[in-house]
């Protein structure tokens, strides 16, 4: 019996031994790592040659109806896609309100990924906004914070910062509280009623971040 062991000991060393090489196999790149067969995608959006952030972008498979996936742009405008499988994709910006296409730009693009490398592509907007616009900003400031209007006019928030925001009624129900979280991110609404609409940021209005509309 205690040569039996004897014998198959050595038998068990050897068995443990190439179970530990066969589990630490995948970290040892000569050992049958397998390929890399995706790459990224890149898509950065402009606004008259500026950064556009908040837009959104969605990938296709070729010819595809739903999307595989979809990114908002980032501050610099550019909006990745990581972990893509090699091959041909189809890369479409989410055209928000208030802007086109810049002349000769198609909103759906091809693109050709290969493992390990970014493949880029861009669009190119243009705002055609008929209002006003303010800005809310890093500084916690609507800008301009009054501003007066005709009647029928639409105004435009556009959050211009990477804090959150919203925009919310101060005494009256002309809108509805909106946020406007992101960097790009945007709220419209038309006035029609003549009057005067005031405004503040539930965050910061502790810092004085208020603003009026005065509609004539
Ligand atoms: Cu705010």
């Amino acid at each position: 019996m205690i040569s039996y062991l004897r014998s198959i000991l050595p038998l068990c060393g050897v068995a443990l031994f190439t179970l530990l090489i066969y589990a630490c196999g995948g970290d040892d790149p000569d050992n049958g790592m397998e390929p890399v067969t995706t790459g990224t995608v890149s898509a950065t959006v402009t606004t008259e040659g500026s950064a556009a952030a908040g837009i959104l972008v969605q990938l296709f498979a070729p010819g595809a109806s739903s999307a595989t996936t979809a990114v908002a742009t980032s501050s610099n405008g550019v909006a990745n896609f990581a972990n893509v499988e090699q091959g041909s994709w189809e890369v479409e910006v989410e055209i928000p309100q208030g802007f086109d296409l810049d002349a000769g730009e198609t909103a759906r693009k091809s693109v050709t990924v290969v493992a390990n490398q970014t493949a880029t592509t861009s669009f190119a907007l243009v705002d055609v906004f008929q209002g006003e616009t303010v800005e809310a900003n890093g500084n916690l400031e609507f800008s301009p914070s009054t501003l007066t209007i005709d009647a029928g006019t639409q105004v435009r928030w556009v959050n211009v910062s990477t804090v959150l925001h919203t925009v919310t009624p101060d005494g009256h129900s002309e809108w509805t509280t909106a946020t406007i979280a992101d960097n790009g991110d945007t709220f419209i609404h038309t006035f029609d009623t003549p009057g005067t609409y005031q405004y503040f940021c539930q965050p910061h209005v502790g810092q004085g971040m208020t603003g009026t509309i005065t509609v004539n």
